[in-house]
C-alpha cells in the first residue's frame, strides 16, 4: 500500500485529493496545525467525513523540526505540499508572513524529503499567479513569470527551488502550475464562494447586498476536483516535469456574478455595490492557461465546465444556508 502525505489536508484541495488518494487505495496521512485539533467541527469541516479514515499529524510550515519528524516517521512514497497562505489580498497585507510561510515551509519539506526520504515524489502547488502581468495569451509552462504579489512571488520561487531540487539532487519533485479552481468547498473570501454565498443568502432573504472591487478581472476558473486528479497525475509519471492546469477559457468577475445571481433567480445588478476596498495594489488583469502538455503527456483534461461549476456552488450554499446543508448557518464563518 502506497503512502502518502499532504499538507494542507484541511484546505479545499486537501480534502478532494485526500479523497481520491483513499479511493485509490493509499494510506493517507494529513499535516494539520495543532488548533485544527482543538476545533475539529470548524478547522477540519472538509475532511470531517473522512476524519476515521486518515491519519493527521500536527506541525507548523513555520518550524523545520515538526515538519522533520513526521517525515522521518513516515518516509512517505508521495508527499502533496498543499500548505500555504493563499489568499492573494492578504499577501499585500502582510507580505512577510506570506513569503515566510510559503516560501520556507516548502523549503523545509524539501529539505526533510532529501535528507529523510529522497525518493519520496513531491508534488508542489505552484500557481498561474506566477504569471501576473502575462505578455502572450494563453499562458503555458514556457511563458516567463511576472508575479504581481507578495504571493505570487512565493510561489514563483517555490517553483524555482522544486526545479533546483529535481536537478541538483535528482528527485522526482514536480510544480503543477495551477489556475483558478474552485468548488462548494471554496474559503469564502475567494470571489467566486464569496458571490456564491452572497447568491444564496439574498435569494433567501438574509441578505440584501454584495460588496466586490475590480469586476473586470478575468480568470480561467475549472473546478478543484479536476485539479486534483492532477496532481495525482503528475506524480505517477517516469519523468518528473512541470504542468500547466487549466481550462483554456477566460471569464471574468461579472461573468461569475451574472451566471450564480441568475442561478438563484435574482438581478446582480439590484444588490451589488462596488467597494474599492476590495481593489488590490496590483492586479493581475487577465489569466488563461494552455494546459496542452498536461492533456498529452498526463491524458487530463477538464470535466466541469464553467456553467456547471457556478451551478454546483450555487446549490450548494442555497442548500446550506437553507439548512438543508452539512454546516448550520453560521458556521461556515468559522476558519474561512
Ligand atoms: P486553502 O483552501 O486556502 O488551503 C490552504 C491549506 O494550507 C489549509 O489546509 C491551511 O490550514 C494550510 N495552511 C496555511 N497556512 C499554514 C501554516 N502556516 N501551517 C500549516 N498549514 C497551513 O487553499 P487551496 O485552494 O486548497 O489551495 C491549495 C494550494 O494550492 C495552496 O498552496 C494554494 O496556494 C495553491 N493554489 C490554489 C489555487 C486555487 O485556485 N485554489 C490555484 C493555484 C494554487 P488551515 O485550515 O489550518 O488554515
Ligand atoms: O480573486 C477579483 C480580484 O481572490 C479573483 C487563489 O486560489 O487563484 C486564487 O487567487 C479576482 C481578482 O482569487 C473581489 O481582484 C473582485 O482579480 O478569488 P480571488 P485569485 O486572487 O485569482 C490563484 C490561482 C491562486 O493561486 C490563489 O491561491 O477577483 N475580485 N472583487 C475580488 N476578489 C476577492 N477575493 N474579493 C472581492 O470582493
Amino acid at each position: 500500500m502506497k503512502k502518502a502525505i499532504i499538507t494542507g489536508i484541511t484546505g479545499q484541495d486537501g480534502s478532494y485529493l485526500a479523497e481520491l488518494l483513499l479511493e485509490r487505495g493509499y494510506e493517507v496521512h494529513g499535516v494539520v496545525r495543532r488548533v485544527a485539533l482543538e476545533y475539529p467541527r470548524s478547522r477540519m469541516r472538509r475532511i470531517l467525513h473522512i476524519l476515521d479514515r486518515v491519519t493527521l499529524h500536527s506541525a507548523s510550515l513555520e518550524s523545520y523540526a515538526s515538519l522533520f519528524n513526521i517525515i522521518a516517521d513516515l518516509r512517505p512514497d508521495e508527499c502533496y505540499h498543499l500548505a500555504a497562505q493563499s489568499f492573494v489580498s492578504y499577501s499585500f497585507e502582510d507580505e512577510f508572513s506570506t513569503i515566510q510561510t510559503n516560501l520556507n515551509g516548502t523549503h523545509y519539506v524539501l529539505s526533510a524529503l532529501k535528507r529523510l526520504a529522497p525518493q519520496c515524489r513531491f508534488y508542489f502547488a505552484g500557481s498561474s499567479e506566477v504569471f501576473g502581468n502575462v505578455p502572450v495569451s494563453p499562458q503555458n509552462e514556457d511563458t516567463p513569470f511576472h508575479p504581481r504579489s507578495p504571493y505570487g512571488i512565493s510561489k514563483m520561487a517555490g517553483v524555482e527551488l522544486t526545479r533546483n531540487y529535481r536537478e541538483a539532487y535528482g528527485m522526482f519533485a514536480v510544480s503543477g502550475i495551477l489556475f483558478n479552481h474552485e468548488s462548494p468547498r471554496r474559503g469564502a473570501e475567494f470571489v467566486t464562494r464569496k458571490i456564491s454565498i452572497a447568491a444564496a443568502r439574498i435569494s433567501l432573504g438574509l441578505e440584501r447586498e454584495i460588496r466586490l472591487g475590480n469586476l473586470d478581472a478575468r480568470r480561467d476558473w475549472g473546478h478543484a476536483r479536476d485539479y486534483v486528479r492532477a496532481m495525482w497525475l503528475m506524480l505517477q509519471q517516469d519523468e518528473p516535469r512541470d504542468y500547466v492546469i487549466a481550462t483554456g477559457r477566460t471569464r471574468s468577475v461579472r461573468d461569475f456574478l451574472d451566471a450564480a445571481f441568475t442561478r438563484a433567480g435574482l438581478d446582480y445588478r439590484e444588490h451589488l455595490v462596488v467597494d474599492e476596498t476590495f481593489y488590490r495594489p496590483a492586479e493581475v488583469h487577465e489569466l488563461c492557461g494552455d494546459a496542452a502538455r498536461a492533456r498529452d503527456g498526463l491524458g487530463w483534461s477538464p470535466t466541469v465546465g464553467f456553467r456547471e461549476l457556478v451551478h454546483e456552488m450555487v446549490d450548494s450554499d442555497i442548500a446550506l444556508f437553507s439548512g438543508r446543508g452539512g454546516l448550520a448557518p453560521g458556521e461556515w464563518e468559522v476558519g474561512s
